[in-house]
């Protein structure tokens, strides 16, 4: 991980947030893409991915430019503005309400282009398919999240330990489903990071966690027999990602820092899922949406022939 210094700016653009020169029309070159993780790493990557359920990417791959348009407008959700007139899907938090709780807004990009750009850049797509082995890989939820600093004297926001897939039963059993968390801030460990339990996604659905628990460290979920509990913290910079996988445990402790934790976690699939009874429900209900549900490595063609959209 590289040694970062902690700013109070919502965005670090200084030189260690390598920026990823683009085409005129805003695509990334196939060669930086390369860049991302070069062909000697890929196997290691995707073997630490197996073995721990989690894959922090060392360095940033957003660039820089997009973070801080991406930002302002989770600025402007948080004040109930939509960019494209389109609003979020139903929330936890909605303008108006307490900033110190944990703001989570569904399906920002529908509501800001920056937003829809950051969670369509393809170093995303290109590090999920190097995670999977995946032909497609498609965006199919997004969460904005900020944790406001801790006030003194006061607990601030947390996320219960929890695995994902106990809130996706909408797809079916077997399904590769996984979570891209992107650091929009910077991420150091007094921010609360996302806490990942090494191993837990071989842990079967335990059916204990919960994401709106509020104390992290009293709500324990057992480890099964025989298993050690043991944290990997996703300290990132801004532009930094990990990976998890749908049943690892994670959580997060509130921020201790002086700048709010700012991320988007961008829920993914591969072509080796479907919704249950191939409905387009609840959580699964916008994935033939391509301006919500972007394919961001590969298409759809094959997908398409199996579950239809
Ligand atoms: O942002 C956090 O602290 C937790 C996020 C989370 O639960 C997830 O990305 O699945």
């Amino acid at each position: 991980m590289v040694e970062h210094e902690r700013t109070r700016s919502v965005v670090r653009t200084d030189s260690l947030v390598r920026p990823i020169p683009l085409e005129p029309d805003g695509v990334v070159p196939q060669g930086v893409l390369a860049m991302v993780l070069s062909p000697q790493d890929r196997p290691a990557a995707r073997a630490r991915y197996e073995a721990d359920g989690v894959y922090l990417h060392p360095d940033p791959i957003i660039p820089a430019d997009l973070l801080v348009r991406a930002s302002a407008g989770m600025d402007a959700l948080t004040r109930g503005e939509y960019e494209t007139g389109i609003p979020p899907e139903p929330s936890f938090w909605n303008p108006g309400d307490d900033p110190n709780k944990l703001i989570k807004i569904e399906i920002p990009q529908a509501c800001s282009r920056a937003i829809l750009a950051l969670v369509s850049h393809p170093a995303l797509g290109e590090l999920a398919h190097a995670l999977t082995d995946a032909a497609m890989v498609q965006v199919w939820w997004v969460q904005l999240l900020i944790k406001a600093p801790a006030q003194t004297n006061r607990v601030g926001a947390q996320v219960g330990w929890h695995q994902d897939r106990q809130y996706w039963g909408q797809w079916e059993e077997g399904s590769e489903l996984f979570t891209a968390w992107v650091a929009v801030s910077d991420v150091p460990e007094e921010a609360g990071p996302v806490r990942y339990v090494r191993g837990s996604h071989r842990w079967g659905l335990l059916g204990q966690g919960d994401f709106f628990a509020q104390d992290l460290q009293n709500q324990r979920i057992a480890a099964p027999a025989g298993q050690r509990w043991e944290e990997v913290a996703g300290v990132l910079p801004p532009g930094g990602v990990s990976f998890h996988h749908q049943l690892t445990v994670h959580g997060s402790s509130e921020n201790r820092g002086t700048f709010p934790r700012r991320s988007f976690a961008i829920h993914l699939r591969t072509e080796r899922s479907r919704p249950v009874n191939n409905a387009r429900e609840g959580l699964a209900a916008l994935i033939d949406d391509p301006q919500r549900c972007p394919v961001i490595y590969g298409d759809r063609s094959a997908d398409r022939a199996r579950i239809g959209g």
